[in-house]
């Protein structure tokens, strides 16, 4: 009916329907909005989504400037440095390990040491540069007039690998091409050879130096960890590019294209494999202890070799897509980002039967820095590093390189939280709450931050300290701090590194020289168990210092920093390698 025909009565009872629509409009708003903030609040991430990508930790409050050294506290760094470095020289001088406590050393095999700190610790002096040269020159000299390979012992290939020959070839680069690292990194690796000579081509997990053998694992006979086998490409490629002698490259390459041969369809990998088959053996699928480098690995070859090898990259791709899928859960009240395990079992008809575990090893705080790293390499349109600083994620990363970027810094996040402890100190393994668990509503952190989504596991005070609830000295959060702060100078990184650097000193320095690691991260004052890990002075000492110190340092697009953190040179290959085309 047109307007005009109305009553006026039949108008008036319109206006008034009309009034009371407008009234419980305005009542409607309030539980609307409400409803769209608990939406964005349970949903963080969904803005970032539906805008492209733009992280508030990807935007420094200065684009423009280049974040300067921070003196003060790199400084801090060196002299935490030289407190490890002159305790070791005055009680240990030459033994693979130093125990702070008991003001000795003592060695990886009963026929002498090889010096693992003395070689994992030599880049570091180089990088810190002049402070460090009277350390640096007595530590060449060791090197020069006392090291020696010609060891009767079972030497861990893995270990001897990223330890000794990374470190080797890293001091030999940056001291400017000094002769004696090359020649004792080349005798090394034709010790080390002999490994390979398999059926399959997995090397040996030991070594006799001296013999020039590799020896099986007698726990583990015919068999090895995929981290070990697949963590020594950077070290024997880079030897091989240096030496021109293909051997080397070989070698390692072949396991790469084993165990491509061998993944799951998801592009996960299981912690061991069969020697003799070169085949997977049934086992846990995690990024912790004997998985983590071997997807570190993944990336840093693709890298290493300047972006030329895209079987590489697709094979970390699909490895990327795998974890994400299977392996990456979040918490439920903070909404952590987290990695879980998973644990096969064989069904009657042997088919198998995952069963997922809410674990997350400490070593795994890599992922965070590494998958940031990827996202600006792998994960770009062009395969090659994206050069803005902070990346413009929207215009440069792919939809993988968007997600992994998203991955990488909620699991720097989340490791930080796991710091969340009385001391500041990350414990070795946390796991996290699932609500099917049955563990009742209570802190499980002694800082009682609530609600608590993760705890260490047989971690109550008074008893004895649980194996998970350990910090010893890792490096692996400060690792991904580093990566994050390069790829965003963020000052967020800095500040939280800081505080894991004071942690460090408060309760993990002895006072009359060295570091010890805490028995329980949990438990203050805290016990220290004597002993302080090589990986101290190669990497955690090492990824401070250079968060502190110029940006420009070991820049990220020159150099890929082995599992160990020695630095070696990105290089071109010159000749094509078995992963130039895209199927190896
Ligand atoms: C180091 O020896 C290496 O980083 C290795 O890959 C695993 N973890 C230790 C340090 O935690």
């Amino acid at each position: 009916m047109p307007q005009s025909q109305q009553s006026p009565q039949e108008n008036e009872n319109q206006d008034l329907d009309f009034d009371v629509l407008v009234k419980y409009a305005k009542l409607l708003w309030l539980p609307i909005l409400a409803g769209f903030c608990a939406f964005l609040y349970l949903n963080p991430t969904i803005l970032s989504d539906l805008l492209g990508y733009d992280h508030p930790l990807s935007t420094p409050p200065e684009q423009k400037l280049l974040p300067t050294r921070d003196v003060e506290k790199r400084d801090a760094i060196v002299a935490a440095f030289k407190h490890a470095w002159h305790a070791y020289e005055r009680d240990a001088m030459g033994a693979d390990e130093y125990r702070p406590i008991g003001h000795k050393g003592t060695n990886l095999s009963s026929a002498g040491g090889i010096g693992y700190t003395i070689i994992d610790a030599i880049d570091t002096m180089l990088i810190m540069g002049p402070e460090l040269s009277e350390e640096y020159n007595r530590a060449r000299n060791w090197v020069a007039n006392n090291l020696t390979f010609d060891r009767e012992g079972r030497f861990n290939t893995f270990e001897t690998t990223i330890r000794i020959l990374g470190g080797l070839l890293s001091a030999y680069h940056l001291s400017s091409n000094d002769s004696i690292y090359l020649e004792k990194a080349i005798d090394l690796a034709d010790r080390l050879l002999p490994v390979f000579n398999t059926p399959s081509g997995l090397p040996f997990p030991l070594a006799n130096l001296a013999k020039r053998k590799g020896i099986a694992d007698p726990d583990l006979p015919g068999v090895v960890g995929t981290a070990e086998v697949g963590t020594l490409q950077l070290e024997f490629r880079y030897l091989s590019h240096l030496t021109d002698n293909p051997d080397y490259w070989v070698k390692v390459e072949n396991i790469m294209k084993i165990i491509g041969a061998g993944l799951q369809p998801s592009g996960l990998a299981s912690i061991y494999m069969n020697q003799q088959t070169g085949e997977f053996i049934p086992s846990d699928i995690r990024l912790g202890s004997r998985g983590d480098s071997y997807y570190e690995y993944l990336l840093k070859q693709y890298i290493q070799t300047n972006y030329t090898e895209p079987g590489l990259r697709a094979m970390y791709t699909q490895a990327m897509n795998g974890i994400h899928k299977y392996l990456v859960r979040q918490s439920k009240a903070r909404k952590l980002i987290y990695t879980t395990e998973l644990i096969p079992s064989v069904n009657l008809d042997d088919s198998l039967n995952w069963k997922r575990v809410p674990k997350q090893d400490h070593l795994v705080c890599f992922l965070g820095g590494s998958l940031m790293l990827g996202a600006t390499t792998t994960g770009t349109y062009t395969g090659k590093r994206t050069t803005s600083i902070p990346p413009d994620g929207r215009r440069e990363f792919t939809g993988q390189g968007k997600r992994d970027w998203r991955t990488g810094e909620e699991l720097i996040k989340t490791c930080l939280a796991t710091h969340e402890t009385a001391t500041g100190l990350s414990p070795e393994i946390v796991h996290f709450r699932t609500p099917t668990d049955g563990i009742p509503e209570v802190a499980s952190s002694a800082l009682g931050i609530l609600p608590s989504d993760w705890y260490i596991k047989g971690a109550k005070q008074g008893d004895e300290p649980s194996y998970d609830a350990r910090y010893i000295l890792r490096p692996e959060t400060i690792e991904s701090l580093f990566i994050a702060f390069r790829l965003t100078h963020h000052p967020f990184y800095r500040e939280q590194a800081w505080q894991i650097f004071q942690a460090i000193e408060k309760h993990c320095k002895v006072e009359t020289g060295g570091y010890a690691s805490v028995l329980n991260v949990d438990d203050v004052p805290v016990k220290l168990e004597d002993k302080m890990e090589t990986f101290m002075l190669s990497e955690t000492l090492k990824y401070l210092y250079l968060i502190f110190e110029d940006v420009n340092l070991i820049p990220l697009d020159e150099y890929v920093f082995n599992t160990e953190a020695h630095p070696l040179p990105i290089f071109t290959p010159k000749s094509p390698t078995g992963f130039s085309v895209h199927a190896p």
